[in-house]
């Protein structure tokens, strides 16, 4: 019991050094945010461990590559990359809204196509729809978001891209976004990796957003309730290829999103890749990202929703409002994704 009481001041006095640097005074409705974070905390200790599903976090630290030759791969490529032309890679950590894939393929001109594999509940009737990975624009986020700047190693940021109903061609490899060197020396918004600079950490990863990207669903109204991962199939293909041939397209890359509003998790003091949990850290991290705090997770896995004249739509706007919170909050306290499939993405027969 002493062990245990040690270890909820310990977590206490965690809470309140990052709740003491957080809300500095920014913004107004930030007292309330306090209040309304102190008041919710009791309910996430007791609650955190019961919405772990079978498990647990298997997918979290997910990083996975699929590499092969296209037929069709054109004659006058070296050799080296006729062997690696369809590189794709999947990124660690997942996201509630978004994909994130490195497409390779340097030098090369490929489109990205985006295959919806299997969707819960009651976004089935989607399975099998096809899109493609649009132009991707950069997003600056050490601080607060700049949309359409370039990301460099003074300008941390990332790079997101919108699926579109059309092929886009691309050396994927120009786009680049930038995490940033803390002080404990690891990249973060980035791949996590260790760093001495922030050239070192370059990120090659591209965030792929859209109402058809959703979040997995955990139905916790039932009894023993298990994680139905949305998944979705990733391709490239040469500029050179027919796209009307199932062999000219690469393997498939499978890349599966986060729980709906698990946006998080903490290790060491440093917000990580989410682990299935929706939690007291989602809600810290939500709202340290709408405070600006630098040390937040990257945008992208924070904005879940956008923000219309009525209220949160589907569509993610690259910004991090007061839906987002309410969003996590509500996730935090059983709510399933709160929106419904509209019309077939891109008139798609699935
Ligand atoms: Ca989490
Ligand atoms: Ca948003």
């Amino acid at each position: 019991m002493k062990q245990y009481r040690k270890g909820v001041v310990v977590i206490g006095c965690f809470f309140f050094e990052r709740l003491t640097v957080m809300f500095r005074p920014k913004r107004n409705g930030t007292a309330v945010l306090a209040i309304l974070f102190l008041t919710i905390q009791p309910v996430a200790w007791s609650q955190q461990e019961e919405t772990r599903p079978p498990g647990g976090s298997t997918l979290a630290d997910q990083v996975d590559l699929v590499r092969g030759a296209s037929v069709c791969a054109p004659t006058d490529a070296p050799a080296s990359q006729l062997a690696y032309d369809v590189d794709l890679l999947v990124v660690n950590s997942r996201k509630s809204r978004s994909l994130s894939i490195v497409p390779g393929n340097p030098g090369r001109s490929t489109a990205l196509r985006v295959t919806v594999v299997d969707l819960p509940t009651p976004f089935e009737i989607w399975n099998g729809v096809e899109m493609w990975v649009g132009p991707p624009t950069g997003i600056c986020e050490l601080g607060a978001q700049v949309v359409g700047c370039q990301p460099s190693e003074t300008e941390p940021g990332i790079m997101v891209a919108a699926l579109q109903c059309d092929p886009h061609f691309a050396d994927w490899s120009q786009f680049s976004g930038y995490g940033f060197c803390t002080t404990e020396l690891i990249c973060l918004h980035s791949l996590d990796q260790p760093c001495s600079t922030n050239a070192d950490c370059a990120d090659p990863a591209i965030h792929v957003q859209g109402d058809a990207i959703v979040p997995s669903r955990l139905d916790l109204s039932v009894v023993d309730p298990i994680l139905h991962s949305a998944t979705y199939a990733v391709q490239a293909v040469d500029v050179t290829c027919s796209l009307d041939l199932p062999e000219n397209f690469s393997p498939a890359l499978s890349v599966a999103t986060a729980r709906w509003a698990d946006v998080t998790s903490l290790s060491d003091g440093v917000f990580k890749a989410p682990d299935d949990v929706v939690n007291t850290f989602d809600v810290l991290a939500t709202i340290s990202k709408f405070q600006a705090f630098a040390r937040a997770p990257s945008l992208v896995s924070i904005d879940v929703v956008g923000l219309g004249s009525s209220g949160p739509t589907p569509v993610v706007d690259n910004t991090v409002t007061i839906s987002e919170l309410v969003a996590i909050i509500g996730a935090f306290g059983g709510a399933n994704y709160p929106f419904v499939p509209g019309a077939t993405p891109c008139g798609g027969t699935p």
